[in-house]
């Protein structure tokens, strides 16, 4: 039995349920989902701001994560918030949903374009593109123009509006997959890849298999250089409870 933690960055319940059961739908039998977003931070992740606080609650959750002994991490916020920090706190893997959907898409297509909420949200999508070596496979990189909590709402006919960029993006991009940038368009992309007749990535489902690949290979993170536990010292204020501890000995 593998236990893979699965992190909405963002604290809006109704997303997580989406990606729980987009989580517990991939994972494999011997692999127990454990789904959650933090008690603090914002709603949704739209900005760099929003990013760099849901952060916090990011690790937040990786500290719980290693006190109830889970194998491995999915960050599922298409920014990675708090990736390589993260990395740094936990003992097994950890993988973030862009970088997932990104990786599987260039194993099926040469090229993939990724479909995105804000307008603004391309311009963080396209710094991970260019972070992950991604930039020979991205199209392009498109937005609905929908803020990412109208993806909880049904009359914003986000669905048709996500269908209909996807079927521009195979129009024109001269793509052979499409990336779905939202946690929030978990649910989406079965229906999408039907109706279109390519792969349409979604990188909850990505991650987890990703995650059960790298704990059944018996890969963890290299604590061998800057991936290494992070030192341990003080932190003031209310921050305090994040300080790095003394780690226990290795299981
Ligand atoms: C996400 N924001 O996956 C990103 C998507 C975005 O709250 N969950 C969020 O538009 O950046």
């Amino acid at each position: 039995m593998i236990r893979v933690k699965v992190i909405n960055p963002n604290t809006t319940a109704s997303m997580t349920a989406k990606i729980r059961a987009a989580a517990v739908a991939a994972a494999a039998s011997g692999t127990e989902v454990v789904a959650c977003q933090p008690t603090r931070g914002p709603v949704s992740i739209e900005s760099h701001y929003d990013e760099a606080i849901s952060a916090i609650g990011v690790l937040d959750e990786i500290h719980r994560g290693e006190a109830e002994g889970c194998d491995g991490y999915v960050i599922a916020c298409f920014g990675d918030p708090g990736l390589l920090a993260a990395r740094e706190l936990a003992r097994g893997p950890v993988v973030g949903i862009a970088e997932a959907a990104m990786h599987l898409a260039s194993l099926v297509a040469t090229g993939f374009s990724i479909v995105t909420t804000l307008q603004r949200s391309c311009i963080m999508a396209a710094h991970l593109v260019q972070a992950y070596g991604m930039s020979g496979f991205c199209r392009k990189i498109r937005a609905v123009d929908l803020a990412v909590l109208d993806l909880e709402d049904p009359s914003s006919e986000s669905s048709a509006r996500i269908t209909e960029e996807c079927a521009r993006a195979v129009e024109q991009d001269g793509c052979g997959a499409i990336v779905l940038g939202c946690a929030g368009m978990a649910d989406l992309a079965g229906r999408i890849s039907g109706h279109l007749g390519i792969p349409v990535i979604e990188g909850v489902s990505a991650g987890v298999k990703l995650i059960e690949t790298l704990v059944s290979l018996g890969l963890r993170t290299s604590k061998h250089g800057d991936l290494d536990f992070p030192p341990v010292k003080p932190y003031a204020g209310d921050l305090s409870g994040l300080a790095p501890k003394p780690r226990p000995a290795a299981r």
